[in-house]
């Protein structure tokens, strides 16, 4: 499943799914047939493997002419391969890409991935790290065949303005021949929206219309209202392409130390969530995402920081559904300067960034955009960056507040930068501080700088237990102390008038690299409240009731 609706009524779209030849560089000879999207991991034998990998398989093409393959996530370095000539390249596993041929003829083609999760030399972004960089094409792969011109994405930003719901509507259009003359119509549900005529040259062009909607209905996460944006593509009368997404009429807005959206304030009781299942790897299926915010819904959250990458876009559309409020950020997590002056970090990250505006503006759930999680905005070059991407961010967007989550308390320079100062911290866990008094005492210091007068989330605050680890003297990585730990956190927290919530670190415990990472034990990332196959610890019942009744 690509998306959670149907993208495309006219467009020829398949999922290139079910069974795919894998192998490892390593050894060739040994060919597992594998259904994708898949990790590696997952494949017995192969539960530690780092390194180059190879999946094929057989495509038809039905029509013939222009074929656009859309690789949604491979982890993490990829080289495509159609018909044995390289036609791709792509860095990230956060983040799809898409390849378009064109003069392909009808019939069976040969698609081969070679991928690479190792550490290489080139990858500033994947490194070992506190979470874990499997391996695989991890998300899903779809073949269209789409005619002369197509609608590559459209982006639709709500605006409120004199009483009356705006859309600023920006279609991104890909014509494979010579200059011609198109008809465009978008329609919201079942209103017609934009109907006009453009005469579009050859490649790659976008085109910027602001319409009026009336009486829309407000998207809110207590009554998230969605509209389906159908818009349809004509070539000399006939409807050659189409393309179909979901929108919400919200806006996101800041006011003095609080976060609104559509006017109403946002107190945010959410958590961090790795994309990582002791099933699946990171190469969830959307029933288990599904099941995730389930519990999310159980214990009264409200929303997910989509630490420390962007997300598969399923993902989103649930949280979309369901109202869940998302902190989506690029990919990066506690780089030191000198790792920020790799001399792929800034293209590679610019390039994060790109990807997952074009492809995830339209998501309602989205409020703020993050960058950077703990990386060196303690120094003057590790500011030239942090302005350098939130700068970027804003050439796409300036609808969102922005954010960074830091934890160079007391000696962050960049708290002028944000539009939400964001601090990852730790009392009686990693500081041992009472957590009313360290919250109290972070906020000061935030008054003291730049940051004054801001909203003020904690965008990570938690405790670590090992599954099933329950004693009666309540000692370090029990259960017991985890549950004592956030109940503590928790009250601090939500009962600070300042702040506009937290995000607990983290959802569920996450796998990390074997030796890396402080040794952590079992080398997972122990701190969630529920464990890596979403058993519940005895912190899940405390965070329930502290979101619930507070
Ligand atoms: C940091 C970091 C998280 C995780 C956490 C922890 O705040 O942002 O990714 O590593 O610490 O578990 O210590």
């Amino acid at each position: 499943m690509e998306r959670l609706f149907k993208t495309h009524e006219i467009r020829k779209t398949t999922e290139v799914g079910g069974i795919w030849q894998f192998y490892t560089a390593e050894n060739p000879e040994y060919v597992r047939h594998v259904v994708i999207p898949s990790c590696i991991e997952t494949y017995p034998g192969l539960e530690n493997y780092e390194g180059r990998y190879t999946y094929r398989r057989e495509v038809t093409v039905e029509q013939g002419g222009a074929v656009r393959l859309i690789f949604k996530g491979v982890s993490h370095t990829a080289d495509i391969y159609w018909d044995e000539k390289r036609v791709g390249h792509h860095y990230n596993a956060f983040t799809p890409f898409d390849i378009v041929l064109t003069d392909v003829a009808a019939g069976i083609h040969n698609l081969r991935v070679e991928g690479d999760n190792s550490v290489h030399e080139y990858s500033a972004l994947h490194i070992h790290n506190d979470y874990f960089n499997y391996g695989g094409i991890t998300r899903p792969v779809i073949l269209e065949e789409p005619g002369q011109v197509y609608i590559e994405q459209i982006h639709f930003i709500p605006e409120y303005r004199d009483g009356i719901w705006h859309a600023h509507i920006k279609v991104f259009l890909h014509n494979l021949g010579d200059r011609v003359k198109i008809h465009l119509c978008i329609s919201l549900d079942s209103e017609q929206v934009l109907n006009r005529d453009y005469d579009i040259t050859a490649g790659k062009s976008h085109f910027e219309e602001t319409v009026q909607i009336h009486d829309a209905q407000p998207y809110h996460p207590d009554a998230p209202r969605l509209y389906t944006m159908t818009a349809r593509l004509f070539l000399e009368g006939q409807c050659i392409d189409d393309k179909i997404d979901r929108v919400g009429f919200r806006v996101i807005t800041v006011d003095g130390k609080d976060i609104l959206m559509n006017g109403k304030k946002l107190r945010i009781k959410g958590f961090n969530r790795h994309e990582d299942h002791g099933l699946f790897g990171c190469a969830m299926p959307i029933e288990a995402m599904d099941y995730d915010l389930r519990l999310f819904k159980d214990m009264g959250a409200n929303a997910v920081r989509t630490s420390h990458y962007p997300n598969d876009e399923r993902f989103l559309d649930l949280c979309d559904e369901y109202g869940i409020l998302v902190w989506e950020e690029s990919h990066a997590r506690g780089l030191s300067e000198e790792q920020m002056r790799h001399p792929n970090f800034r293209q590679q990250s610019l390039d994060c960034i790109d990807e997952m505006l074009f492809h995830h503006i339209n998501h309602p759930s989205v409020f703020t955009w993050g960058i950077l999680n703990e990386c060196a905005s303690n120094t003057e070059y590790g500011k030239e960056i942090y302005i350098e991407q939130l700068n970027r961010i804003r050439t796409w967007d300036v609808s969102r507040p922005l954010t960074f989550a830091s934890c160079m308390i007391k000696s962050d320079i960049c708290m002028d930068l944000p539009d939400i100062v964001s601090l990852n911290i730790y009392p009686l866990w990693y500081h041992d501080a009472e957590a009313g008094e360290y919250l109290q005492e972070v906020y000061d210091w935030i008054q003291d700088t730049k940051g004054k007068g801001k909203p003020f989330l904690v965008s990570e605050i938690g405790a670590g237990a090992i599954p099933g680890y329950i004693t009666h003297n309540d000692v370090r990585w029990s259960e017991n102390r985890q549950a004592e730990i956030l109940e503590q956190q928790l009250e601090a927290v939500l009962g600070f008038a300042d702040s506009s919530g937290l995000f607990i670190w983290q959802f569920c415990d996450c796998r990390v690299p074997d030796g890396g990472f402080y040794g952590r034990p079992r080398c997972m990332n122990n701190k969630g409240v529920v464990d890596e196959y979403r058993r519940r610890k005895l912190a899940y019942n405390v965070v329930k009731h502290q979101f619930t009744c507070l």
